[in-house]
C-alpha cells in the first residue's frame, strides 16, 4: 500500500472514500464534519440517520466506522469514524489506531482502492499531533488490506509536517 501526504481540504479529494472525523451521534458537527456535510449535502445526514436508527441507537462507540454515500462529494463514499477526545490521564492511542483500521477494514467491504483520511481527533477532540500522527500511520502500515492508497489529508503546515516525521519514523 501507498501512504501519501497532501495540504489540502478532504472534501476536495478524488477518491473512492473519504474518512469523516465525526462523533457518535453521526448527526454532523464541526471541522471536518461540517465540511463534508455542507459539501456532501443532506443525503449523508439522512442515510447517517437511518444507521443510527437500524444499527446504532445509542450511538456509533469510538473507534468504529460506518459507510455512507458521499452524496455531491467528488469520492464515492464516505466512512464515518469517532476518534477519541485525547485526555492526559488516559492513553486512548488504541482507539485512534482502532479507527485507522475499521474504517480499512469498511474500505474493504466497499471495495474501495483509494482512501483520504484527514488528522482524526486533532482538532476538537484535543489530541496533539505529534501524538496522534505516529499512531495514525503506524496503525495504517501494519493493516492487512486490499486497500491501495491511503492519502492523508493534512489542514495546514503543522499537521503536515507532524505527518512527515511519522512517516519517516515508521
Ligand atoms: N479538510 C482536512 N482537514 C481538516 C478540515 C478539512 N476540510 N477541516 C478541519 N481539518 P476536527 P476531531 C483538520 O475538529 O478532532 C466535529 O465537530 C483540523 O485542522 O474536524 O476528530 C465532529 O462532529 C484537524 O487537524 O475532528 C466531532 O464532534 C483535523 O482536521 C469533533 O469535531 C481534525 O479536526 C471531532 O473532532
Amino acid at each position: 500500500m501507498r501512504i501519501e501526504l497532501v495540504k489540502g481540504d478532504i472534501t476536495d479529494q478524488q477518491v473512492d472514500a473519504i474518512v469523516n472525523a465525526a462523533n457518535s451521534s453521526l448527526l454532523g458537527g464541526g471541522g471536518v464534519d461540517g465540511a463534508i456535510h455542507r459539501r456532501g449535502g443532506p443525503g449523508i445526514l439522512a442515510e447517517c440517520k437511518r444507521i443510527r436508527a437500524e444499527r446504532w441507537p445509542e450511538g456509533l462507540p469510538t473507534g468504529r466506522a460506518v459507510a455512507t454515500i458521499a452524496g455531491r462529494l467528488p469520492a464515492k463514499w464516505v466512512i464515518h469514524t469517532v476518534g477519541p477526545v485525547h485526555s492526559r490521564s488516559e492513553d486512548r492511542s488504541h482507539l485512534l489506531a482502532s479507527c485507522h483500521t475499521e474504517v480499512l477494514k469498511a474500505a474493504d467491504e466497499l471495495g474501495a482502492k483509494t482512501v483520504a483520511f484527514p488528522a482524526i481527533s486533532t482538532g476538537v477532540y484535543g489530541y496533539p499531533l505529534e501524538l496522534a500522527a505516529p499512531v495514525a500511520i503506524n496503525a495504517v502500515k501494519a493493516a492487512e488490506t486490499q486497500v491501495e492508497e491511503v492519502r492523508f489529508v493534512l489542514f495546514d503546515e503543522a499537521a503536515y509536517r507532524a505527518f512527515e516525521r511519522a512517516l519517516a519514523d515508521a
